[in-house]
């Protein structure tokens, strides 16, 4: 067969081949070791010498233009391939989907105001472990072994003795005993206790505060929570401080707030004992301290007037919407 015709043929194959092992069969005829190119080098033999020179060069070009006609349709048959599976159609004037906006869950944006108003006020904000040891979370509270108040805690012990802290004292017993004063903190985080009804969840969300300075008395005490209050009620809030007892404050309070339904207990706090503040190695002959502490799921829920602890934990969509 001749140069032209060869070359013509090869190119009607390629353009006619529908799949990509075709391509490659048409590769190996036209192409291969025992293809048709081969053979035709190899009639140059045969040929006068003086015509062979030409004949190669004839070849040549024409092995180009078949290679380049391979690449080109096997390109081809990749982009057909792909065009046909797109089979649905696509209508791109219509609306998008609409996304739904998270939102911070209501006590993470408690917490976050709360620390943001004490914040302001130059204290510093210090977190801790949440499965603790008896002498952080009591013995050095002021709390020994059999005292009653360890009742009232209702705590959970780990197989190996160590507990879930029942408040975020432990922290701050963690601070005063790693920082000198003057020490303004405060403690946000979760806390368990044994305790499920109406108003209690094994598992709450507290936040501490601490203040131990030279010349802290209880009237700072009780301007830092009245303070405190305004800025978070965002009013002039109603208080009164109920004598109480606490065995890490001696005096304590608790301190209720007036709302539409009267009074509600909103925190305790009292004047850190001496028995804590020399336990964690603070002079108590020149340094005195306060000491406050609530539950962000209650000052939530006393914020919002919820009236269903429930609605802090369920995660009702519906619900959360309306407070982020
Ligand atoms: C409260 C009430 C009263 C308190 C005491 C301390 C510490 F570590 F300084 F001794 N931290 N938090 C405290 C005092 C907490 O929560 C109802």
């Amino acid at each position: 067969m001749d140069i032209e015709s060869l070359q013509a043929s090869s190119l009607r194959e390629i353009a006619d081949a529908a799949s990509g092992q075709q391509l490659e069969d048409i590769r190996i005829s036209v192409l291969g070791r025992n293809g048709s190119i081969t053979a035709l080098l190899k009639s140059i033999r045969d040929l006068p010498k003086d015509e062979r020179p030409q004949a190669g060069a004839r070849i040549n070009g024409m092995r180009t233009v078949i290679e380049a006609a391979l690449v080109e349709r096997r390109e081809a048959l990749v982009r057909e391939e792909r065009s046909s599976n797109l089979t649905e159609e696509i209508d791109i004037t219509l609306p998008g989907r609409p996304h739904h906006r998270g939102g911070h869950h209501p006590v993470s944006q408690t917490i976050a105001r709360i620390e943001s108003i004490f914040v302001a006020a130059g204290y510093r904000i210090a977190v801790g472990p949440e499965i603790e040891d008896d002498y952080h979370n009591f013995e050095a509270l002021n709390i020994p072994a059999n005292h009653p108040a360890r009742a009232m805690h209702d705590t959970f012990y780990l197989k190996d003795g160590s507990l879930l802290r029942t408040h975020t004292s432990p922290v701050q017993v963690r601070v005063m005993k790693s920082h000198k004063p003057p020490l303004r903190i405060i403690c946000p985080g979760r806390v368990y206790r044994k305790d499920l009804d109406r108003t209690h969840t094994p598992m709450f969300h507290q936040v501490e505060g601490l203040v131990v300075d030279q010349g802290i008395s209880f009237a700072d005490l009780k301007g830092t929570v009245l303070g405190f209050l305004n800025e978070y009620f965002e009013r002039e809030v109603e208080v009164r401080f109920r004598p109480s007892y606490f065995p890490f404050t001696e005096p304590s309070a608790e301190v209720d707030i007036r709302g539409a339904k009267g009074w509600s207990e909103i925190m305790g706090c009292g004047m850190v004992h001496p028995n804590v503040l020399r336990e964690c190695g603070i002079d108590t002959e020149k340094f005195t301290g306060f000491a406050f502490g609530f539950g962000a799921d209650r000052m939530t829920m006393l914020k919002h007037d919820i009236d269903d602890l429930r609605m802090l934990f369920e995660n009702d969509v519906r619900f959360l919407q309306q407070l982020a």
